[in-house]
């Protein structure tokens, strides 16, 4: 018997649902900041196995959307209720409730079973893990309750255990050799967008989506050229920074996570543009791969 389906991780922003999809992977297929809004697709990651196939769902932190671009990355997290098998709810040590009370009530009103993860527990003391268990416990009573540590990985195997007890009796819907949905180049903006988020203040991060324009893969190196967007030429002048140097640092640090994310020697050219209000225009954020209605 082969059991297959889709298990869709929701939750705040940063509570984190991407470490707890690459634990699952055993890759590092989504990227990690400690910065909200870390994620803004819907990224597939599938675990594979003789006799099962878990199409997990890592999704955007959930929002109140105040420009075009967190719109469509709700709309992710609302497609990721439509198809799940089975649904994760991921809250962290300290959270007290999910920021879009519609979205709450779609998860307490669940008919499909309910995964209620409490992450880093790392972080608290007994008094205060026993505290917030109970507070989760009742607020969505209809969930199975797991606390854990996506970063230390406490728990996590039980939880995947679960997940296969809970799979629907179905035939893969991927080849078993496939690992995510994505391309390769979304990976290459992913990497870089993560250098940019880690090394870069207050809106510069937000104001910024990278375009892979090139991806020549030679037997011995992967050539990739990619273009950094900001949405006004200040902040060009700040990605660059003094002679280049800050612009030079996104570029070594995202292709050492290349060459290893790749298993290959990798050419990482990068070049800085401006597009105005990009995330705020329809057309801008379809070609970008934003699901625009
Ligand atoms: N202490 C601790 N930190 C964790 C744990 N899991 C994740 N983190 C940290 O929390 C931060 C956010 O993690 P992400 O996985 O990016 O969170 P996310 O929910 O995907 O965030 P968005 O994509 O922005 O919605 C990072 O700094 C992680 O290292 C955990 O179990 N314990
Ligand atoms: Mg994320």
């Amino acid at each position: 018997m082969h059991k297959a389906g889709f298990v869709n991780i929701i939750g705040n922003p940063n509570v984190g649902k991407s470490t707890l999809m690459n634990v699952f992977i055993g890759e590092k297929l989504s990227i990690i900041t400690s910065k909200a809004q870390t994620t803004r697709h819907r990224i597939l990651g599938i675990v594979n196995g003789e006799d099962f196939q878990v199409i997990l769902s890592d999704t955007p932190g959930i929002i109140k959307p105040a420009y075009e671009l967190q719109s469509s990355m709700m709309d992710f997290v609302k497609s990721a209720f439509d198809d799940a098998d089975v649904l994760i709810y991921m809250v962290e040590i300290g959270e007290k409730e999910l920021k879009d009370e519609a979205f709450f009530n779609k998860i307490t009103n669940s008919k499909i079973p309910v995964l209620l993860l409490l992450n880093k527990i790392d972080n608290s003391n007994q008094e205060q893990l026993e505290e917030q268990a109970q507070l989760w416990q009742q607020k969505v009573p209809n969930a199975e309750f797991f606390p854990i540590s996506a970063l230390e990985g406490f728990n996590v195997q039980n939880v995947f255990d679960r997940i296969i007890e809970l799979l629907p009796k179905s035939p893969p819907y991927y080849p078993k050799d496939q690992l995510t949905d994505k391309p390769e180049r979304f990976f290459v903006n992913e990497a870089i967008r993560e250098k940019i988020l880690m090394h870069y203040k207050k809106e510069i991060p937000y104001a910024v989506e990278v375009d892979t324009e090139e991806f020549i893969e030679e037997e011995n190196i992967i050539r990739m050229r990619s273009v950094i967007m900001v949405e006004r030429e200040t902040q060009k002048g700040i990605i660059i920074g003094h002679k280049g140097s800050a612009l030079k640092r996104v570029g070594v640090e995202a292709r050492k996570d290349l060459e290893k994310f790749f298993g290959k020697q990798v050419h990482l050219e990068l070049y800085v543009k401006v597009n105005k209000n990009w995330r705020s225009n329809q057309n801008q954020l379809k070609r970008f791969g934003y699901n625009q209605k």
